[in-house]
């Protein structure tokens, strides 16, 4: 497919979670103008504790140079990959690296591009109770009952799952909600049109505070991209869909 541009986030090379072959087919299916590397591109923090790199991921790394060639390609790091931050406006082979970086649109509309990760305060470690499907619930609601039996014996008081995990997914949609807010607040008081980021792993375009919300998702589990179209249209699109 042609795309006048593609925005990718939250890649996390370097961990065992990334669709590397998927990103690989990925890229391999598209075509753009510009490329943009939202953050959270090569997972620092994992690859400190264990080494894990795989030859999928350096046929990452490789297709991105090689695609740099023939199309801008811009790289502005995340929390995961922050030590790139440090290389703001430099250039890595004709990768360009930028904190956060100003984009055009087709129609000339200025396009805040950042990862994201400094509008959100609390780390969401609890993204996937918001996620938690019924089975997983199910599951969980038997290990409860065994926990509670074994209270029960111990003379401790009832703990309620149902109403932790309530608390919990609640929590989870308030600091999403918190990120979009902070991000659009900032991006319309820029005068920017829109913003694209990554962060939260959690790919969505929509309209708030006067401002487009774009964010990229990841490669971990959702496989999704932001694309402009040739008319400057900013759209989430998603892997073998
Ligand atoms: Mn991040």
């Amino acid at each position: 497919m042609k795309y006048r541009s593609v925005f990718i986030s939250d890649v996390h090379l370097g961990s065992r979670g990334c669709k590397a072959e998927d990103l690989l087919d990925f890229l391999d299916s598209i075509e753009c103008s510009y490329l943009f590397l939202v953050g959270d591109i090569i997972d620092i923090w994992k690859l400190q504790g264990s080494w894990y790199w795989p030859h999928s991921h350096n046929k990452i790394v490789r297709k991105l140079i090689k695609k740099s060639r023939d199309c801008q390609v811009v790289f502005v790091p995340g929390n995961h990959d922050e030590m790139f931050r440090d290389f703001d406006g430099l250039n890595f082979g004709e990768i360009e690296i930028h904190r956060e970086y100003e984009h055009r649109l087709a129609g000339g509309q200025k396009v805040l591009v950042i990862h994201g990760d400094r509008f959100d305060r609390i780390v969401c470690h609890s993204k996937w109770l918001a996620k938690l499907g019924g089975h997983a619930y199910e599951i969980l609601v038997r290990v409860n009952s065994w926990y509670n039996a074994a209270r029960k014996r111990l003379g401790m008081k009832y703990w309620s799952l149902a109403g932790y995990l309530k608390l919990k997914t609640k929590k989870a949609l308030k600091i999403v909600d918190n990120f979009e807010e902070a991000l659009t607040t900032h991006a319309a008081s820029e005068e920017f049109s829109a913003v694209v980021c990554g962060h939260i792993h959690r790919a969505e375009v929509k309209l708030r505070n006067g401002v487009t919300y774009a964010n990229c998702g990841d490669w971990v589990e959702s496989r999704t991209a932001i694309v402009e179209t040739m008319d400057g249209e900013l759209k989430v699109i998603q892997y073998g869909l």
